[in-house]
C-alpha cells in the first residue's frame, strides 16, 4: 500500500485517517500507523519513582515501521521524538520487540490519554516508552558517540513524570 510521504513531523489525531508516524531510515516517510498490521504484547512500564504500569498493549511492530523506510543494516539505535520535548535513544536490539501501540488493555489510547500512541515494548526502560511519538529515526551510532547526546531531556527531570 502507499504511504502518505508529506514530511509532517507531528501526530494528531485524524478523525478518518487515524495517528500518523514520521519514521527515518534511508528514506523518510510519514506513515498512518492504520496501514500496518498490529500485535498485542505485554508490557510493564517501570518509572524510577517504582511507579509501574503492566498492560497488554496493541500496536505496529517497530520492524514493520523500519522495513517501510529500510533501516539501515548498520542501525544501533532509535531516537523517539514525541511532540512535548521528550526524545530518548533506544538500543536497537530493545527495540526490536517494541511497538508503536495504539491500544492500552483494548482501550484506545486517543479515548483515554493525551496522546494517541505510545512507544512501548518489553525491552524498553520505562522512562523510555514515549508518549504521543511523532518520529522514529535510525541511527548508526560508533562506538564513541554518546547516544545520551540524541536525548533532548534529562531523563530525571522532573516536568517529565
Ligand atoms: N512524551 C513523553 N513520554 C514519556 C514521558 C514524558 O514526560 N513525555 N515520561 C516518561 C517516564 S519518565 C515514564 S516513567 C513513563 C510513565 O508512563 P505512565 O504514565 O504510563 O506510567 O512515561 C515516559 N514517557
Ligand atoms: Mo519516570
Amino acid at each position: 500500500m502507499a504511504h502518505d510521504t508529506r514530511r509532517s513531523t507531528r501526530t494528531h489525531r485524524h478523525p478518518e485517517t487515524g495517528p500518523r508516524l514520521t519514521v527515518v531510515g534511508d528514506d523518510r516517510e510519514t506513515v498512518r500507523l492504520a496501514d500496518f498490521p498490529t500485535v498485542d504484547r505485554d508490557c510493564t512500564v517501570v518509572c524510577a519513582s517504582g511507579d509501574r504500569t503492566s498492560a497488554t498493549w496493541t500496536g505496529v511492530p517497530v520492524p514493520e515501521l523500519l522495513d517501510a523506510v529500510g533501516a539501515p543494516p548498520e542501525t544501533t539505535h532509535l531516537r523517539v521524538v514525541a511532540d512535548d520535548g521528550y526524545a530518548v535513544c533506544v538500543e536497537v536490539r530493545d527495540a526490536l520487540d517494541a511497538l508503536v501501540a495504539l491500544r492500552r488493555d483494548g482501550t484506545r489510547l486517543a479515548d483515554a490519554e493525551a496522546y494517541p500512541t505510545r512507544f512501548v515494548g518489553p525491552s524498553v526502560p520505562g522512562e523510555r516508552c514515549v508518549k504521543g511519538p511523532v518520529a522514529v529515526e535510525a541511527h548508526a551510532l560508533g562506538a564513541r558517540d554518546d547516544p545520551e547526546e540524541l536525548e533532548a531531556v534529562t531523563l530525571d527531570d522532573p516536568q517529565f513524570g
